[in-house]
């Protein structure tokens, strides 16, 4: 018999644990039932939620990503993403470009693709590896003086490169907080 009220309190604990109320856990003590708040455990001491992105970023994969919509040349799009400890974007796929595409909603974006004039090579400020490229057709042209790159809906989610000085939206990339 009391094993019985044991199973049926195990089960209830059970069920409340993995119930759709997913902000409570619910654990045996004192041979009672306890529920407790979830929550308390992914606030931070500034009372901030732990959560996977920051609030405005949207989670792609491991990485986090926030496009930020005022048209700026290349210097500030780059300052933008620092002061957010972040870098301007890189993409190393046709879902990522996607993605970061559909972020700029039928305008032109910076993405994190520069020139070095002493090497003439194409570069992610990120320093990842490059891995994949979209470039639209003739592009990238005029080598030397457009020596940042845009991306839009506009050309079908490809890429073109642009002088530094030429505003666009910046979208800026940072890994996930585990
Ligand atoms: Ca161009």
């Amino acid at each position: 018999m009391q094993y019985e009220k044991f199973r049926l309190r195990a089960a209830l604990c059970f069920g409340l644990r993995f119930s759709k109320e997913s902000s409570l856990d619910a654990y045996e003590f004192g041979g009672k039932c306890v529920r407790k708040e979830l929550e308390k455990k992914k606030i931070n001491d500034f009372g901030l939620r732990l959560l996977p992105c920051d609030k405005f970023w949207k989670r792609h994969g491991d990485f986090c990503y926030r496009i930020y919509d005022e048209h700026v040349p290349y210097e500030k799009s780059m300052e933008i993403c620092r002061l957010d400890g972040a870098n301007l974007v890189s993409i190393h796929g046709e879902k990522e470009n996607d993605f970061v595409s559909g972020l700029a909603e039928n305008n032109w974006i910076r993405i994190g693709l520069v020139n070095q004039l002493d090497e003439n090579k194409w570069k992610w400020n990120d320093g990842s590896s490059l891995d994949y490229t979209n470039w639209a057709s003739n592009q990238p042209d005029n080598l030397g003086t457009e020596k940042s790159t845009h991306l839009s809906t506009l050309i079908s989610h490809k890429w073109a490169n642009y002088p530094e000085s030429t505003g666009a939206k910046t979208v800026c990339k940072k890994a996930i907080r585990n």
